[in-house]
């Protein structure tokens, strides 16, 4: 993702400390059999965007935290994203070959590792915010937060009513309930706990999780507008292939151009929501637009 001029200043420095805190949290004791930790460090190491993390620590600057104290929390959040992709890869619900440009857990691996280092990523998300966050009153309304978006009605639901969603039934509505919380969630959660990590007021976190919400959406519409016309190299992974699996996505349900024409309502959305914020916004603002001008 070449971001650099967009969003926000130095951004490869913040990616490079995320992919080391991500790092220093892949060294298992004896107890964690070998494959399992390498099949962990394969799929969570792998270049992804940090993009859950990096909205973690911007949220965190903005509201005046610092990178220090918001890095679990985006490391957290990494982690049951990361979990999320290797599961969703499964032959039991996408099946998928190829993840971040290259094979996915489970063909790199075998199922059942993939299975597992899937699970033992949601426990070591949930370790990291209990142990490295201060004080513990605000680990523990990061714990309850990112629980409850990864949890049967946010991620995990929506996921499931994805999996079920017949194309006959469909409509707007039931398709943005599906990415509110299939995609939607874990993004808006990621503002929401950096501003947690940083102190920030109930109405600030509010603001950030509306910002969160619409921005998931938009994130979500250009996904899959990058699924029909984006190339495989650029995205990581295999494009073209909800066309062929008759999948409901918004340009299936309203055509390429209403989608783009949501998309980019949604951004706007998001960003009349950062109002409260005033100046100190700009980076999110960016990251609206960026969201959906992005072509991976
Ligand atoms: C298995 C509970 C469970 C949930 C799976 C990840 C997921 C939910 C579904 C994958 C299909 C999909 C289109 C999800 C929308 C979210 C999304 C676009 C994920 C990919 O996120 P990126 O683009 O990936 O941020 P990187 O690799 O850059 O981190």
């Amino acid at each position: 993702m070449t971001t650099s001029t967009l969003f926000p200043p130095d951004i490869e420095a913040y990616r490079s400390r995320i992919d080391d805190a991500l790092k220093s949290h892949t060294r298992f004791d004896d107890d964690c059999p070998e494959k399992l930790a390498e099949a962990i460090r394969y799929c969570l190491l792998a270049p992804g965007k940090r993009f859950r993390p990096l909205l973690v620590l911007v949220a965190a600057e903005m509201c005046g935290g610092s990178i220090e104290d918001a890095i679990p929390a985006a490391c957290a959040v990494e982690m049951i994203h990361n979990y999320s992709l290797i599961h969703d890869d499964l032959p039991a619900m996408d099946d998928d070959e190829l993840r971040r440009g290259r094979p996915t857990c489970h063909v790199a691996f075998d199922e059942a590792t993939a299975v597992l280092a899937g699970d033992a990523l949601i426990p070591m998300a949930f370790e990291v915010l209990v142990k490295q966050i201060q004080p513990a009153n605000i680990a523990a309304q990061c714990v309850a937060a990112l629980a409850y978006a990864s949890g049967p009605s946010q991620l995990v639901g929506g996921q499931a009513d994805d999996l079920g969603f017949q194309f006959a039934e469909a409509d707007l509505d039931s398709l943005e309930r599906i990415h509110r919380r299939k995609t939607g969630a874990l993004i808006s959660v990621s503002l929401k706990l950096g501003g947690l990590t940083a102190g920030a007021s109930p109405e600030k976190l509010q603001s950030l999780t509306e910002y969160g919400k619409h921005l998931g959406l938009a994130f979500q519409i250009v996904d899959d507008l990058l699924d029909l016309e984006g190339s495989q190299a650029k995205m990581g992974k295999k494009t073209g292939k909800d066309a062929g699996l008759g999948k409901l996505t918004y340009p299936a349900l309203i055509g390429k151009e209403q989608s783009q024409l949501r998309a980019a309502e949604m951004s706007q959305a998001a960003i009349a929501a950062l109002e409260p914020f005033g100046d100190k916004a700009e980076p999110l603002r960016l990251l609206a637009q960026f969201v959906v001008d992005r072509n991976q």
